[in-house]
């Protein structure tokens, strides 16, 4: 069943891309419904999503350096009071001289590899902005995955500016309102691709990896961040 028409506009492009109860590629789904440079969120926030922002063969060039070049933990986080190994393997990269946490723990930054710092380069100029960092996380397969949050810390600023990239298997990410959980998004998130949040989105809007039943393979998703520093 194809679950469409959220918010006041009819013709609104905040659609899920589901077409006969299947799940369609994000890719065929932009470009069928023309949505290319399109935000993708109705109201409160903006997010952009470019299915072919790295050749497939780029992306398999980053996967594999990534994969083997980067020291992937898997962390213990504060949950409802409890401590939790993370369902994911993360790692963060970007200026050691500026702290970054979430959820009770604090990460070091190991600096930018050049694969990164090239991919760096090419977001600051697409997205007008100088990232600081890219938190990494691995999604081993289909069992791992990253709840509802927000990307909401002090130090992201009061319009965080989030380009996320992702490599390897494609699987479907989220979006609900804040305060209406009931709007929500699905958007299947290819190799490739890079999604952008801007302006309003990291207060009105959470997100989420859910599981994944059946997908056997990893994904690498990046996501730079502008962290300020609290320094003088
Ligand atoms: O893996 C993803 O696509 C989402 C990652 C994310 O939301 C985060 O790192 O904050
Ligand atoms: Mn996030």
């Amino acid at each position: 069943m194809a679950k469409q028409r959220l918010g006041s506009d009819r013709n609104h492009h905040f659609l899920n891309p589901t077409r006969f109860g299947r799940v369609i590629s994000a890719k065929r789904w932009i470009v069928q419904n023309n949505l290319m440079n399109k935000n993708l969120l109705p109201y409160q926030g903006e997010a952009y999503y470019f299915p072919s922002f790295l050749t497939d063969e780029e992306s398999q060039y980053l996967f594999l350096a990534l994969e083997s070049e980067i020291n992937w933990n898997q962390e213990e986080i504060w949950m409802f009071g409890k401590r939790v190994m993370q369902p994911r393997l993360t790692a963060l990269c970007g200026d050691p001289e500026i702290p970054y946490g979430y959820s009770g723990i604090s990460m070091q930054a190991s600096p930018f590899t050049s694969s990164l710092r090239r991919l760096k380069q090419r977001l600051d100029d697409l997205a007008q902005t100088t990232f600081t960092h890219v938190l990494l996380n691995y999604y081993r397969n289909g069992a791992d995955s990253m709840g509802w949050h927000r990307d909401n810390e002090k130090v992201l600023g009061s319009a965080p500016v989030i380009a996320s990239v992702s490599l390897g298997a494609e699987r479907t990410f989220q979006f609900r309102h804040y305060e209406h959980k009931s709007t929500k998004m699905d958007l299947m998130l290819g190799s490739g691709s890079l999604l952008l949040m801007k302006g309003e989105s990291q207060r009105f809007w959470e997100h989420q990896l859910p599981k994944a039943k059946g997908v056997l393979l990893p994904r690498i998703n990046l996501t730079f961040r502008v962290i300020q520093s609290t320094k003088a």
